[in-house]
């Protein structure tokens, strides 16, 4: 059995990665005004941040069902199967949209996958799949193999300002404790496939502290572990972050990653985020 593996542009996986374990993606919209862009295909993180500061907030949208059915299409001439990862059904109708698809196409049997996360996280899933597939592992293993990844999966991760979160309908809380977090820098986690707060923090610095200590309780095991350290434009405090991170944990393999278009509608500039799962 042939298994495609898809993942869509908020796992933010860099081109070659993709190129190098055939992965294919699907992008999202960031949309400015009435110009829609699908990001990482005809914007960039960097270009993006550059226009967020000129131009109106933008909003995002996942990609139409057409394009899902095109690409299913496409690889059923190549494929007897594909698994589709994405972000959390609970953030975006993305998942939802490849359910659709999966209906709707012949000749191909599309498992998709809810990683109940997004960004790197998501990512890690898509390259894990993506080596299994190319040494020929059946569909229904890889499937197994990522639902066993899950339970280990973690993300934790800060915005400097909560009111894009607020504002694009992400953060789920009653509005009162949503207000009483607008002035600090609380630390925020997926529960339920939504995001939600963890803790109350005052200020960055500790905010990343805890993260950090987060990230402890598990790599305490002294089993190996993946991690993503993530920044929305902070490369260089994220480089930083990442340094740290690798001398305190030696059983945790971090790499860096980034808040693309997307995802940076969502959180704003300036967020950080950490992500892990074993390995
Ligand atoms: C859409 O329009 O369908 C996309 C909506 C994306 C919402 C993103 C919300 C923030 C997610 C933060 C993920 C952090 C993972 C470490």
């Amino acid at each position: 059995m042939k298994t495609a593996i898809v993942t869509d542009s908020t796992a933010y996986i860099p081109k070659e990665i993709r190129d190098k374990w055939k992965i294919e993606m699907i992008p999202l919209n960031v949309i400015f005004g009435n110009e829609a862009y699908q990001e990482e295909v005809d914007i960039t993180a960097e270009e993006f941040y550059q226009q967020v500061k000129e131009k109106d907030l933008p909003t995002t949208s996942q990609p139409p069902i057409g394009q899902f059915v095109e690409l299913f299409e496409r690889l059923s001439k190549d494929y007897d199967a594909v698994i589709s990862i994405h972000l959390s059904s609970g953030i975006s109708g993305t998942f939802a949209g490849a359910v659709t698809a999966s209906t709707m196409v012949e000749n191909i049997k599309v498992y998709p996958f809810d990683s109940e996360i997004s960004c790197m996280p998501q990512g890690l899933y898509a390259i894990e799949a993506a080596k299994m597939a190319l040494k020929g592992e059946e569909a229904d293993k890889i499937m197994s193999r990522l639902e066993e990844l899950k339970k280990t999966a973690r993300a934790y991760f800060m915005a400097d300002d909560l009111s894009h979160l607020q504002r694009g309908g992400r953060l789920s809380s009653a509005q009162a404790i949503i207000g009483s977090l607008l002035q600090v820098k609380p630390v925020l986690h997926f529960k339920d496939k939504v995001i939600v707060p963890f803790e109350k923090i005052r200020t960055r610095k500790k905010a990343m502290k805890r993260i950090v200590g987060l990230l402890g309780e598990d790599a305490a095991s002294g089993e190996p572990y993946q991690a993503a350290v993530i920044h929305a434009n902070r490369e260089e405090e994220a480089h930083e972050w990442k340094s740290e991170l690798e001398t305190l944990y030696p059983n945790v393999e971090f790499t860096m990653s980034y808040f693309g278009p997307v995802i940076g509608t969502h959180l704003g500039e300036g967020a950080m985020g950490l992500g892990w799962m074993k390995k």
